[in-house]
């Protein structure tokens, strides 16, 4: 008994931890394959201490596959992922492409697994510094309401891949050094220019977009709608993002305010009892002893950990928090592995016959 595993992007900075929560987690693997780019064909990685050669991906790939674990960045999962699904393999996808289909959920297991009952093949796994947020905002959701929420992010270099978190270490070692910082990856891989983020701040997380928002402040804004309230464009909900980047090598930070719905009596002291009861969440708020959550003590953890709970003076029924977790974790490997737990859990690893129509493969 057990399924047959394909982990695609199997080499990047997502992908060895996939392969590592794997291996913990109590998804049953038959067998498993190793799958990238034909830069990392013939490489050799570990699986629960056995040697498997990483295979360059094509469509036949996936024959015989019953569940892919897919971290290869969105172009790869256009293509790759009907592909899997019209050989009858589920896919949970960890690139963007996918997130705001109609047919796809996007899914983080402690706020909306239910949505899980509604998918076609592809099941999607949100942008790590939205899955953090809305798992600290569910139980306060669920007990005291929510209508609005701003969010700045404080953003590890880690996330925007493996060759962003190197450059962050090149740079640092330069400026200790005295000599001058080279930088050819941040903000954004390909935009017009780049700045060292060591030593300083980037006030840009992806390509500049509609009104002035960044692409990562718009995922920010939609998919925490949908995760939460099941419409991208829901007006149920009020939610403003700024995100920076900042020379941290792993685990986001955000500071969060947010305003509960009037007449639910919520208190700072009721908000840090439903996070302390929480699923995923770990509460580190005792200002009278420094207790805090940082990113140097999240990382290699799967919670999310919350602090500096405390209301706004100025407005009522209003609150800010500060939200810490590994954005490889929790934000990527995990979220995703714990997602297939739970299509093992709930007996939803198969595809249903319509699928293939839904998500046409390219010509
Ligand atoms: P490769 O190592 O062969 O380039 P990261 O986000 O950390 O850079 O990782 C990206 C992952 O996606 C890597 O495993 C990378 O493999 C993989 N990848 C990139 N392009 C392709 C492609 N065209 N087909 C399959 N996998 C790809
Ligand atoms: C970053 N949040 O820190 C981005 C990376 O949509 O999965 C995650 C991109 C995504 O740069």
């Amino acid at each position: 008994v057990g399924y047959n595993v394909a982990i695609l992007g199997a080499t990047g900075a997502v992908g060895t931890r996939l392969i590592q929560q794997l291996e913990q987690s109590n998804v049953p693997v038959k067998s498993i394959k190793l799958l990238a780019s034909t830069r990392s064909a013939g490489k050799t990685l570990q699986f629960k201490q056995k040697d498997i050669v990483v295979e360059a991906t094509t469509p036949e790939s996936f024959d015989g596959i019953d569940l892919v674990l897919a971290s290869g960045g969105g172009s790869v999962s256009k293509k790759f992922a009907p592909e899997a699904v019209k050989r009858g393999a589920v896919v949970v996808d960890n690139s963007s492409f996918w997130r705001m289909n109609d047919q796809v959920p996007l899914v983080v297991p402690e706020v909306n697994e239910d949505a899980l009952y509604q998918h076609h093949g592809i099941i999607a796994n949100p942008n790590c510094s939205t899955i953090q947020m809305v798992v600290a905002l569910a139980p306060i959701k669920q007990q005291f309401g929510l209508k609005r929420v701003i969010v700045s992010t404080y953003q590890a270099a880690s996330g925007a891949g493996q060759t962003a978190w190197q450059e962050l270490m090149t740079q640092s070692q330069a400026y200790i050094n005295g000599e001058e910082m080279t930088a050819d990856i941040l903000p954004v891989k390909g935009d017009k220019q780049h700045y060292p983020l060591a030593f300083n701040l980037l006030p840009q997380i992806d390509v500049f977009e509609d009104y002035g928002y960044t692409h990562e402040e718009w995922k920010m804004i939609h998919e925490t709608k949908k995760i939460m309230f099941g419409d991208k464009n829901t007006k149920a909900i009020k939610v403003t993002a700024t995100a920076v980047r900042v020379p941290v090598p792993i685990g986001h930070g955000e500071t969060v305010y947010f305003e509960t719905e009037s007449g639910t009596q919520a208190t700072a002291a009721g908000i840090q009892k439903a996070l302390a009861t929480a699923d995923g969440v770990v509460l580190q708020d005792d200002p009278a002893h420094q207790v805090y959550p940082q990113p140097i003590n999240a990382e290699g953890k799967r919670e999310t950990f919350v602090g500096r709970v405390r209301p706004d003076v100025e407005n009522d029924d209003s609150f800010h928090m500060w939200v810490v977790s590994d954005n490889l974790l929790k934000g990527a490997a995990w979220n995703t592995v714990q997602i297939a737990e739970r299509l093992v859990a709930l007996n939803l690893v198969r595809v249903p016959k319509d699928a293939s129509a839904l998500f046409p493969t390219e010509a």
